[in-house]
């Protein structure tokens, strides 16, 4: 029991250290911190060296040895203090000195952060080592840890109660160490892709997000209609991701694989270094209800995907094109698409700043006029060429349908269902889409009247939606209001209703209100 107390007080104490160096850049973790040790100051840097050639993996088998060393140090302590009490907390106070210590003289730390880091850290190994020693000096049920009597006077259901809190005490201790250890790394990993983000910002730069000359917008003439640029902070976010994969383009590379000539790797440098297109892009979840928000309109940027598939070769026969992202989620699209002339991307920027994390940085895959759920791959490592066939990605097989093309949809943003209006004139507006088609006419029918055309913004793109607005002479009583668009091709929105699944929602949206 003393070397398992010992252990799990080490456990977590290295996890008390762990979560603090997550709270902050300037406090170093503590094994991190020994372990730049090692990597800096062994003779002749032999480990430096070595992890030169052979890499992360010998990094990560550093830091591994190096909490290997503290549990099993920590477990000789724990065994220690059996014969001493005093052991214990002067072990665990020289682990600290050398954890601090390290810490310390990392480049970017803080040398008093630093040290309360590894002084609280020593703090609660101790405290745990106390508390743990305690009870499974009671489990035993003998006075103290030097009797050795195994008949002791004792009842079993006491045997029980004492198990039970040693059980307790050492359960909460490990799962201290682990919940810390894993806080503090994602944390520390989402700070190191964040400032990682903004150191690229100015490279990544694109032109100004603005509305191009000689594009008339509504933005400033109708009050509540969506602004015709989604600002990233208000762009709907869909994916299968509890935790946002934390992408550090540093130790991150595209692959593109399966039915090409050559199989390709690719760097972020090397991504950067292609040339880039921009684009404004309106992209849709499958999921949107019809009058639903799961919409967005944004500036995209990013290497094209033809010139990526160009330099792998894709393979005679090669019909799909699926992207990976870092975690696993897959989508699939026809090789067609891509390569019919439309800007279909490995996006990397969005409205002009580098991807933001929950929209995929460092890169993502768009192909405009296509849902998300069959193109869009955020935190994109991986392009495999594929035929049809042979592959459904992820939401495939849970119902939704192979092919993905957007529907052409409208929506009403002002006034809102169910708002009550004065009597005159007031504007009614919202925003349609089409994307890779165009929108050529939105249409709005009062009660049971005759469809009236809607008066359009300039077009963006192709492939982005357009603002609309009617101008009501709303009479008293109570209305429903409807809307309908019509893409380039000449293809009407249906008014039949259908649920978004398999294949995305019909039918127009409208409004009731009230005039009085
Ligand atoms: N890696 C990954 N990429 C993903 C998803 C996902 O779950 N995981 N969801 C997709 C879906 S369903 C949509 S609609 C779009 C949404 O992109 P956004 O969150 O940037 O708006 O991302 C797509 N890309
Ligand atoms: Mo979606």
């Amino acid at each position: 029991m003393g070397a398992l107390s010992g252990l799990l007080a080490a456990a977590a104490a290295l996890g008390t250290g762990e979560l603090l160096s997550g709270a902050s850049q300037k406090i170093p973790s503590l094994v991190l911190g020994v372990a730049g040790v090692f990597v800096d100051e062994t003779p002749g840097g032999i480990v430096r060296w070595s992890i030169d050639t052979f890499g992360a993996r010998q990094k990560t088998l550093l830091v591994t040895g190096v909490v290997i060393a503290c549990l099993l140090l920590g477990a000789l302590f724990g065994i220690l203090s059996r014969r001493s009490r005093a052991v214990g907390p002067i072990g665990f106070a020289a682990f600290g000195v050398i954890g601090g210590w390290a810490a310390a003289r990392e480049a970017q730390s803080s040398d008093f952060l630093s040290w309360l880091s590894a002084f609280v850290s020593v703090g609660v190994g101790v405290a745990a080592l106390t508390v743990l020693l305690a009870k499974s000096a009671s489990e035993r049920v003998r006075p103290g840890p030097d009797v050795a009597d195994p008949d002791g006077p004792t009842t079993m259901s006491r045997l029980s109660l004492n198990r039970r809190g040693f059980l307790l005490a050492s359960g909460a201790t490990a799962a201290w160490a682990v919940v810390g250890t894993g806080l503090g790394r994602r944390l520390r990993q989402s700070a190191n892709v964040a400032a990682a983000r903004e150191e690229l910002a100015p490279r990544l730069a694109t032109g100004p997000v603005i509305v191009p000359a000689g594009v008339e917008t509504f933005d400033k003439s109708v009050r509540g209609v969506s602004p015709i640029i989604t600002p990233n902070r208000d762009f709907y976010r869909t994916d299968a991701s509890l935790l946002l994969p934390q992408v550090d383009p540093d130790d991150w590379s595209l692959r593109i694989t399966g039915m090409v000539d050559r199989e390709i790797e690719l760097s972020f440098e090397e991504l950067l270094a292609m040339e880039r297109i921009e684009e404004f892009i309106t992209l849709a979840c499958v999921s949107n209800e019809v009058g639903g928000d799961l919409v967005g309109n944004a500036y995209w940027s990013g290497v094209p995907l033809p010139a990526l598939l160009q330099l792998a070769g894709v393979s005679a026969g090669a019909s799909q094109i699926v992207g990976r992202s870092v975690d696993g989620w897959t989508a699939g699209f026809p090789t067609e698409l891509a390569l019919d002339g439309r800007p279909s991307m490995v996006a990397l920027t969005m409205n002009g700043v580098p991807l933001p994390v929950k929209h995929g940085f460092p890169a993502r895959l768009l192909v405009p006029g296509l849902y998300g759920y069959v193109s869009a791959t955020k935190w994109l490592k991986e392009i495999e060429l594929t035929t049809w066939e042979a592959f459904d990605g992820y939401w495939i097989p849970r119902g939704w349908a192979k092919e993905g093309p957007i529907r052409v949809q409208s929506r009403i943003d002002v006034p809102q269902s169910f708002a009550t209006l004065k009597p005159g004139r007031t504007a009614v507006a919202g925003v349609a889409w089409g994307p890779a088609r165009s929108i050529s006419r939105v249409e709005v029918q009062i009660d049971e009247g005759p469809w009236l055309p809607a008066r359009l913004s300039g077009a963006l793109s192709v492939n982005a939606w357009v603002q609309w607005v009617y101008e009501w002479d709303a009479a008293p009583g109570s209305h429903f209001i409807s809307v309908r668009a019509t893409d380039g091709t000449g293809e009407t929105q249906t008014a039949k209703r259908s649920r978004p699944d398999p294949s995305g929602a019909t039918g127009y949206h409208s409004i009731n209100v009230d005039v009085k």
